[in-house]
């Protein structure tokens, strides 16, 4: 293994992870001093509302809620692809990660993870967290007119780690039919948050442990020649 060649993986992994040092960004009127890392990164599960009650399927992208907010105003959301956010449906369930990053306390009454949701009304969802997709505690949700969430209050603090955030609609509040019922997600924040590395997925290791085999041929053949 060449030196070159280590340091070209180890900078493609660290890369994925971070995308350098944070810098504070603010979003939607709200101050992420994670910035662009601060979002949910993938889509765990989504189940679009129950039966009947489920939103058009142009409005069941559960992508549109990962990265920064970017819901434009002017969706057709003909399809998945020209929608900017998600619809829970009646009682749907939309489950994140964070992959780049865990959401925290902050210590103080400040909020930490921020919904937003699009539209003119907050839809009520309940939202919980959890460290690692199995567990979930309750941390409240976003109701009337609010969309953060403080979850000190709920006693977890600046050591918390939570990887996972599952939003479920109220089933029984706001309209229960239309292509976009629900509550609608165009994105999910965590204010308080803390850089972490990306544990690469089985396959990726799988290309690294290539890459090091290629390496390592290429160095020996070189010798060979040299010799
Ligand atoms: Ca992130
Ligand atoms: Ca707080
Ligand atoms: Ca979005």
């Amino acid at each position: 293994m060449t030196r070159r060649w280590m340091g070209a993986l180890l900078g493609g992994v660290c890369a994925v992870a971070w995308g350098g040092a944070a810098q504070a960004e603010v979003f939607g009127g709200v101050d992420f001093p994670g910035g662009i890392g601060s979002f949910a990164d993938a889509v765990v599960s989504y189940q679009p509302g129950l039966e009947g009650a489920a939103p058009s399927a142009g409005f069941q992208g559960a992508f549109n809620a990962l990265g920064a907010p970017d819901y434009s105003g002017a969706n057709s959301c003909a399809t998945t692809a020209a929608c900017d956010f998600v619809s829970l449906g009646v009682g749907g369930a939309l489950v994140l990660q964070f992959t780049n990053n865990v959401l925290t306390g902050s210590g103080n009454d400040a909020d930490d993870l921020w919904i937003f949701e699009i539209g003119p009304d907050v839809e009520d969802t309940t939202v919980d967290v959890s460290v690692d997709g199995i567990t979930w505690l309750s941390v409240g949700g976003v109701t009337g007119s609010t969309r953060g969430i403080d979850i000190d209050a709920f006693g977890y603090g600046t050591s918390a780690a939570f990887s996972f955030v599952r939003l479920i609609d109220v089933a029984g509040e706001g309209a229960t039919t239309g292509g976009s019922v629900g509550a609608d997600i165009d994105a999910v924040g965590a204010i308080s948050t803390r850089a972490v590395a990306v544990v690469p997925e089985p396959g990726t290791w799988a290309l690294m442990i290539m890459g090091f085999g290629l390496a390592g041929a290429s160095l020996r053949s070189r010798r060979r020649i040299v010799a």
